[in-house]
């Protein structure tokens, strides 16, 4: 499967699509998601076209891979969920429902959340 150019997150990178941004280095930018499953619901994408953490771990560079999840460390504390905690999800293939076909993590808090998402 090659990296769909036309997906919604490359759109976002490329400012063809607005968000909000929350936070954005040269590695990654975080953003709302726009249909929270949390009070508090971010996502944060890597810069790069990576569709997949399978594909961000096989190509992406070590500077780009650390620079990328301390981002997503970062936001997280910014956001303040850092004390009450928070979960990471990243969705991969068919299986897990991922939508948009460029890798991401989802930052969820702000409430109590149950054992596992469904
Ligand atoms: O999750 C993809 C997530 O991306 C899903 O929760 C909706 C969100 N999404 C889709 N389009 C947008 C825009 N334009 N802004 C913000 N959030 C968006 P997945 O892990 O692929 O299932």
């Amino acid at each position: 499967m090659s990296y769909d150019t036309m997906n919604v997150f490359a759109r976002i990178l490329r400012g063809e699509i607005p968000c909000e941004k929350l936070y954005e280095d040269e590695f990654a930018l975080a953003f709302p998601d726009i249909r929270p499953a949390a009070p508090c619901h971010v996502l944060v994408i890597p810069k790069g076209a990576y569709i997949s953490i399978a594909d961000f771990g096989a190509k992406a560079s070590p500077e780009e891979i650390t620079g990328f999840f301390r981002a997503v460390a970062l936001v997280a504390k910014r956001l303040g969920v850092e004390e009450s905690g928070y979960r990471l999800l990243a969705n991969a293939g068919p299986d897990s429902h991922q939508e948009v076909p460029h890798f991401h993590v989802h930052i969820l808090g702000g409430r109590r959340l149950g054992p596992l998402l469904t």
